[in-house]
């Protein structure tokens, strides 16, 4: 398992984005979590254009860092809706996202998210409704990005922030129930810490479905920060042969530096 952080390649307002573009470049922050021992970040990115990607690209290969996941934050904040009730205006939204795949892949990730993206569910939508157009969405998606030769990782949200798929356990049903076979779930544990019942348990019974992990306490600090438990967390991990990312995707408690190194630090213990 890997370590990653959180870094934003513009000034965003994203919560748990641990080194927003506010107060140093995207380039000065790559340099200072190269020295901190990062090896990997997960990137929140506003609209790209080929010549910022690359420059980008050049950036992590001078400092030889990895790219976890790119997730393009711009796109839910712009309000783009994977499960829009007018199919024209669904499939317009699953083709903008689409689009931006090269990027994803351009800058070296093998992943990349099905989050809030997906869109509120509104009172009068029924839930089948909603999870048919959604799953309909996400095989387009899955499709798209095999080509890119990236994976789609959903990821359940707790309910203050999304008001479907909240839990993991609810995401395996999900993917078993549309036959989402190559999409993959995007384990969160401040979300899980909300929402599942027993984490363990429930990443064991998610198995070979986990194909990307957000990693904070159960206050959304860094690991250690909190009063989550990572030795059985990792254990639990390790029993399904999760062998990909741990991102940093944390709120800090005032400086992101010495968060991101504790957060680090404690991860090591046990990975
Ligand atoms: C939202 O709370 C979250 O966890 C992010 O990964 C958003 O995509
Ligand atoms: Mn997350």
């Amino acid at each position: 398992m890997k370590p990653s952080v959180t870094v934003s390649n513009f000034s965003s307002g994203f919560g748990p984005i641990m080194f927003s573009g506010a107060d140093r470049s995207f380039e000065q922050n790559i340099r200072k979590l190269q020295e901190y021992g990062f090896q990997a970040v997960e990137i929140f990115t506003d609209r790209l254009t080929e010549d910022r990607a690359l420059r980008m690209r050049e950036t992590l290969d001078r400092c030889n860092m990895s790219v976890s996941m790119v997730i393009f934050i711009y796109l839910a904040e712009m309000g783009v809706n994977l499960s829009l009730r007018s199919e024209k205006a669904r499939l317009q939204a699953v083709r903008t996202y689409a689009d931006q795949f090269r990027f994803a892949r351009g800058l070296g990730a093998q992943r990349v998210p099905l989050g809030l993206i997906r869109g509120m569910r509104s009172e009068d939508d029924p839930i089948l409704d909603y999870y048919s157009r959604l799953a309909d969405s996400a095989r387009i998606l899955t499709d798209a990005a095999a080509e890119h030769g990236l994976t789609v990782c959903l990821e359940p949200i707790n309910r203050y922030e999304a008001n479907t798929l909240l839990s993991v356990s609810e995401a395996v049903q999900f993917l078993g129930d549309y036959d989402l076979p190559r999409m993959k779930i995007l384990a969160d544990f401040f979300h899980m810490n909300i929402e599942d019942v027993d984490l363990c348990q429930t990443l064991k019974n998610a198995g070979g479905a986990i194909g990307h992990v957000h990693a904070s306490d159960s206050n959304r600090l860094s690991p250690g920060m909190g009063n989550l438990d990572y030795a059985v967390l990792m254990d639990a991990l390790r029993a399904i042969r999760y062998d990909g990312y741990l991102t940093l995707e944390c709120l800090h408690s005032g400086s992101p530096d010495a968060d991101a190194k504790k957060g680090l630090a404690h991860l090591r213990k046990f990975i």
